[in-house]
């Protein structure tokens, strides 16, 4: 039993894409998501240049050891290239394993523990009738769970919003809320925190009017806040019931946490950008989030998000793995897997793909009734075509970044 043959698979369907191939003497592939918003080739080189040369000749049904072997045996740990790396070599062996058993890397993971996996969408408009309108369509599509972002009064364009620019950039081709534009230079956007912390609570106060009391509603962040603020937006949103706010301050500082939680009851979200068990360690052994919210694409695959979920078991934490249009749909399966499977499952994230990279993924998920299941194909449930993805060469794109009316560069 060994590793054959490595590839690294880059394709931009509607966006761009890392993919690993591992193909095994015994002819069995496994494929793994290396996709890293804006900076995708740092990661290409990673795997090909130092560690698609360490993979040949290696035994795959060692997950446990390759993950270890990679981490520790780079010296240099962490960051978001390496574990997107690493991510992808373990979800290509689990895949592997799930292929050899027959039977789906959900249940080598222990089986199912729920029947589907609720999931929310992403409602935005500028206005409230353009939110209410795409709140709406989410509803009719099955949601039923809800993200909420809206413009601001004063800034020109915001996160989370498709915005002309986005269109107008990617020529035509949009993902509704992919942040990341095609073009050599990344988009400017504008910030101001004042006007966003007297607005928001409005918008909350007007969808629970028109929607009422029942529909979970979550709203982002993304990082633009001070603890004192976050503490501040917490406690305005508490009257609208939130079932979390993601990202209300930059963690990478995990005690700004327990100012926040002091002031609010509002439930947490936190870790679209982290990537191991280390960047949890205080905010989860002090119960400064309920939600983690981390992708197996960006922390290290099955085998370590899986860890980091047991330990936030043990303080009644859940999940809420990233699930936008940057992870693939290799990534995804690999959520739903891993959702099914734990216990202290709490929502997916799940924005849909466009329809060129639905061809070129060919997957196995079905999604009814708002809940998702990964499907019962051995293995992750997900083939490449391979020859389909080299019709879509990579397109150079960034995620775009913010800066204050006075020109100061703010966290985006
Ligand atoms: O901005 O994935 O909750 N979702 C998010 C995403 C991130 C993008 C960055 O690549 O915050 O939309
Ligand atoms: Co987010």
């Amino acid at each position: 039993m060994s590793i054959d043959r490595a590839e690294v698979i880059v394709t931009s369907p509607d966006r761009n894409f890392v993919t690993l191939k591992l193909t095994t003497a015994d002819g069995v592939t496994g494929l793994g998501d290396a996709t890293l918003n804006g900076r995708e080739l740092a990661v290409v080189s990673y795997l090909k240049d130092h560690v698609v040369p360490l993979l040949i000749g290696r035994d795959e049904s060692r997950i446990e050891d390759t993950w270890q072997f990679l981490y520790r045996g780079a010296y240099w740990r962490r960051g978001p290239v390496t574990m997107a790396a690493i991510a992808a070599v373990d979800m290509a062996l689990w895949d592997i394993k799930g292929k050899t058993a027959n039977m789906p890397v959900y249940q080598l993971l222990g089986g199912a523990s729920r029947r589907g996996l609720l999931a929310y969408g992403h409602a935005s408009g500028k206005t409230l009738d353009e939110l209410f309108d795409s709140i709406r369509s989410h509803q009719e599509q099955g949601y039923r769970a809800i993200r909420v972002q809206t413009g601001v009064p004063g800034l020109k364009s915001i996160y989370g919003i498709a915005s002309n620019a986005t269109y107008e950039a990617n020529k035509g081709v949009r993902y509704d809320h992919e942040p990341a534009q095609r073009g050599a230079l990344p988009h400017e956007e504008d910030w101001d925190t004042r006007s966003y912390l007297r607005h928001i609570p409005t918008v909350f106060e007007a969808v629970r009017n028109e929607f009422g009391p029942e529909l979970p509603l979550l709203h982002d962040a993304h990082h633009r806040l001070t603890p004192i603020q976050a503490a501040r937006l917490g406690k305005s949103l508490e009257p609208y019931d939130l079932f979390w706010l993601e990202d209300c301050t930059p963690a990478e500082n995990q005690e700004a946490l327990r100012l926040v939680r002091r002031h609010t009851t509002t439930p947490l979200a936190i870790g679209e950008i982290f990537n191991t068990v280390w960047d949890y360690q205080q905010i989860i052994r002090e119960q400064l989030i309920d939600y983690v919210r981390s992708a197996v694409t960006h922390t290290g695959g099955i085998t370590h998000l899986k860890k980091v979920l047991d330990y936030a078991s043990q303080y009644q934490i859940k999940s809420g793995m990233h699930g936008p249009t940057d992870i693939s749909p290799v990534g995804m399966a690999a959520a739903m897997h891993l959702g099914l499977a734990i216990h202290n499952f709490g929502i997916q994230e799940y924005m849909k793909h466009g329809e060129k990279t639905d061809a070129v993924f060919e997957q196995s998920f079905t999604w009814q009734d708002g809940y998702l299941h990964p499907g019962d194909r051995p293995g992750l449930g997900v083939e490449l075509d391979v020859d389909g993805a080299g019709r879509y060469p990579y397109v150079q794109a960034y995620l775009p970044y913010n800066r204050l009316h006075d020109g100061t560069v703010h966290d985006w």
